[in-house]
């Protein structure tokens, strides 16, 4: 089995100081949190930018300080999002890519997300995916649900995204797919046979699934953006808390964590 490659998703676009008043937001704490994520065994972060005011923002220039701050401190790998907020427009949720990241992420379908919609119709689907293709950027594919996996396929169909394809299986988003262990085998069974995965559950599915992708052969995702709590009604103090968690539980099981570098490798990243 390959080394387990722990992603940190930091931030996210809908975290608030009073959910979690540890979560960081300006590019300093992104960056220190980033550093201490990597200490603890993380091998990529998941970005999400804040304005000055503590809003989402997808601004190239707030992305740009984040990913220095953060190069300036470690080798981990920065994947930005192009999710942004619900109520971003795409122009403004694919800027990151154009600071040519190793990786972003492409989410591929339409989706509920709390009382909001999280918009991405094909269209745009393919926008985001060219642009990635043109600049080297590889796509970590966002599925929410089943059909987003059918949709990422149609991609590698029309020559958009090629194989192999890397997953993030984000499951228990209110309106989304919930975040069973049956939901999390039913994905991985309908994703390629040759493709990586990780998962994000979202708050009390985050701990029993990454427990899951540990035994199975897949990576983890945790952090403030997915869930702020470490345990039923306790909340973290760090996301790097989070992290280090799942390195002791992967330690015991007999699973390696990986180093950036060696992510880089799992994942097939140029860097
Ligand atoms: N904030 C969500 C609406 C991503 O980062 O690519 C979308 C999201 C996905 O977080
Ligand atoms: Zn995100």
């Amino acid at each position: 089995m390959e080394k387990l490659i722990i992603t940190a998703a930091l931030t996210g676009a809908e975290v608030t100081r009073e959910q979690q008043p540890n979560v960081p937001l300006t590019p300093d704490e992104i960056a220190e949190a980033a550093y201490e994520c990597h200490k603890a065994g993380a091998s990529i972060v998941h970005i999400h930018a804040r304005d000055e005011e503590g809003k989402p923002t997808q601004s190239f220039d707030v992305y740009k300080e984040i990913k220095e701050k953060i190069e300036a401190k470690c080798d981990i790998i920065v994947q930005p999002s192009t999710g942004g907020a619900t109520w971003h427009t795409p122009e403004e949720r694919l800027q990151p890519v154009e600071l040519k990241p190793e990786m972003a992420t492409l989410s591929c379908g339409t989706v509920n997300f709390g009382d909001e919609v999280f918009m991405n119709s094909g269209e745009y689907i393919e926008k985001f995916a060219k642009r990635m293709q043109e600049l080297g950027v590889k796509p970590e594919i966002e599925v929410f649900d089943r059909g987003m996996i059918q949709n990422a396929l149609n991609l590698v169909k029309k020559g958009l995204v090629a194989e192999p394809l890397h997953f993030d299986f984000v499951l228990g988003v209110p309106g989304a797919c919930p975040g069973t262990p049956e939901d999390l085998m039913y994905m991985i069974s309908n994703a390629p046979a040759n493709a990586t995965w990780t998962v994000a559950g979202i708050g009390r599915s985050e701990l029993p699934l990454a427990v899951m992708a540990i035994v199975l052969g897949g990576n983890v995702r945790v952090g403030f953006e997915d869930n702020v709590y470490y345990s039923k009604g306790v909340k973290a103090d760090s996301n790097a808390q989070l992290v280090e968690r799942i390195v002791r539980i992967s330690n015991e099981m007999g699973r390696e964590v990986a180093t950036p570098n060696e992510a880089r490798a799992i994942l097939g990243l140029k860097k």
